[in-house]
């Protein structure tokens, strides 16, 4: 069992996409262990995509996540990690594979719906910047 961080982005929470996305990923046969729907602070969102801190798109993203609500979503299930990264598609929308969240929900390469951890490692880091050990039981 793997747990990876899903985040609902502010475009399809506004969008009023977030029960289609989590019809999908349960439909995926991942469990939603914890979810909660919360504004970002710029400085939170920064702080989030630190690893982006260089990439011309930084600021902008930043702002955006710290534009509206979003919902965090812990998920679970066997190889989560992957799974969930490829119901998300691919990080281009106009690239992502038919039938994939971006594909159906997402505006463009920055408005693209949805966050997905990449790794076991940033799974870990990023469920325990939103969630205490307690809530991920
Ligand atoms: P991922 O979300 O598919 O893992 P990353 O490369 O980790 O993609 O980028 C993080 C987020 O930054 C993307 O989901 C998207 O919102 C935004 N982003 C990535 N590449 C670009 C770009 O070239 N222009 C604008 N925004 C981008
Ligand atoms: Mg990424």
């Amino acid at each position: 069992m793997e747990k990876t961080l899903g985040i609902v982005k502010p475009d399809a929470v506004k969008a009023g996409r977030s029960g289609k996305i989590i019809d999908i990923i349960e439909n995926a046969g991942l469990k939603i262990i914890a979810m909660k729907k919360i504004s970002l602070s710029k400085e939170q969102a920064k702080q989030f995509y630190e690893v982006h801190k260089d990439k011309p798109f930084y600021e902008s993203l930043t702002e955006f996540m710290s534009s509206g609500k979003i919902i965090v979503m812990a998920i679970e299930g066997e190889n989560a990690i992957a799974k969930y990264r490829q119901i998300m598609g691919a990080t281009d929308p106009a690239k992502a594979e038919k039938g994939t969240i971006r594909n159906l929900y997402g505006t463009n390469i920055e408005h693209n719906a949805v966050h997905g951890s990449d790794a076991p490692e940033t799974a870990k880091e990023e469920l325990a910047f939103f969630f205490s050990k307690y809530e991920l039981l």
